[in-house]
């Protein structure tokens, strides 16, 4: 039998290094280690038994909830698609040897994108992970399809507060995959360590004009400019609208750019001083460079939690429910976390975690910190896409 987990010689052959994130530029690489993983799996035949960090598996399901045949390798597939930099190197190959089920992952960086490629029409996407504040419209349009709960008995491991929500109450179509915060990535030696407000990002100095960026994402771009200039982060008012994109376009010659995936490896290059940024992100450039720090600046910001749902007409939603069910086992919830430094919707998952991580309120901020959840809906979200193609135009 071959044993899955970080004892089996086999499947660590077929591992990246541990500090390669599966981001934006790494990921084909480690997506050929992944189906060769895979691949190595199903040739073998194999129902792999568990490693000490592995949950046990539960069996097969297809589509319809009944048990998968097996015959058809187009069965055993699950394609994902998530966030890029959002999961360590180990849990698609661990679930991969433990399921005997071959991952297809891809990833994209921010939420507009995924809801263009959602609207444009059929996809093979078993699994994508929209933002909570979308959750609404894709429900709306019809997007994404009914969760079977029965497949999915590790719910029960989930927070109150990530179970009892608006978005979604009593999680019948999202599953919380990791939590966060958007603030500010900084170089505390090329920026200034005192960075606490808005204004670092939005008044660049002498120092950093150049060398700042902003969250190539609609909602976090719109949301913190009307939080830096006063207004309600969920305004909806024409005159805020275009007070937001008259000053955000003023900015831009002392701008590097938007972006929502390449600022962390800038970050740790230094070749980018400041950053709107979410959480997780910039602890992942603080690992490759201790000069980088995070900030909720004070005037406050954004919370928001990323869903795992199933679109409607996916080809393998049962395995989707399985994968969905592994991720919420407590020790893949910490393997996750830890690797990502974003926030665990499992508190089971906390003492597995680094008591650094747990304790850092950057990662788990106190309930005083200010921040807003601002819903993505009907004429806002088309108000607010409007405004930001306008500013990035
Ligand atoms: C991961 C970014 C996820 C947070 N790189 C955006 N909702």
């Amino acid at each position: 039998m071959v044993r899955a987990g970080k004892e089996d010689p086999e499947l660590n052959m077929l591992m990246p290094p541990p500090e390669r994130r599966v981001g934006r530029r790494s990921f084909l690489q480690v997506a050929g280690l992944l189906v060769a993983a895979g691949a190595a799996g199903y040739a073998g035949g194999y129902v792999a038994g568990m490693g000490d960090d592995d949950p046990p598996a539960t069996a097969p399901v297809a589509g319809d909830g009944q048990p998968a045949p097996g015959s058809s390798p187009g069965d055993r597939l699950l394609n994902i698609y998530n966030w890029s930099d959002y999961i360590d190197d180990r849990t698609i190959p661990l679930f991969q040897a433990v399921t005997n089920l071959r991952v297809n992952y891809d990833v994209y960086s921010s939420n507009d994108d995924l809801l263009a490629r959602m609207r444009a029409g059929p996809t093979n996407y078993d699994i994508i992970v929209p933002t909570n504040n979308f959750v609404p419209t894709y429900l709306n349009l019809g997007l994404i399809q009914r969760l079977r709960q029965d497949l999915i008995p590790n719910l029960t491991n989930l927070d109150r507060e990530f179970v009892e929500t608006d978005y979604d109450p009593g999680n019948r179509y999202t599953v919380p995959w990791q939590w966060g915060t958007t603030g500010i990535g900084f170089n505390r030696r090329l920026a200034g360590a005192n960075v606490s407000s808005w204004a670092a990002l939005f008044e660049p100095s002498a120092a950093t004009a150049g060398r700042v960026t902003l969250l190539r994402e609609a909602n976090d771009l719109i949301a913190c400019t009307l939080i830096y200039l006063g207004k309600s982060p969920n305004s909806t008012e024409d005159a805020d609208l275009a007070e937001v994109v008259k000053f955000v376009r003023s900015l831009k010659p002392k701008l590097k750019g938007f972006t929502s995936d390449t600022y962390i490896d800038e970050l740790a290059a230094n070749e980018t001083l400041v950053a709107q940024a979410w959480s997780g992100d910039v602890f992942q450039a603080q690992d490759q460079n201790p000069d980088v720090s995070y900030v909720i600046p004070k005037e406050g910001s954004l919370r928001f939690v990323d869903v795992m749902c199933i679109p409607k007409g996916a080809p393998h939603p049962g395995n989707a429910a399985r994968f969905m069910n592994y991720v919420l086992h407590p020790k893949v919830q910490a393997r996750i976390s830890k690797y990502v430094s974003y926030g665990t919707p499992v508190s089971l998952a906390k003492p597995l975690l680094p008591s650094d991580q747990t304790t850092d309120p950057a990662i788990y901020p106190p309930a005083s910190t200010k921040l807003s959840i601002v819903t993505m809906t009907g004429l806002k979200l088309q108000k607010w896409q409007e405004a930001y193609g306008q500013i990035v135009k």
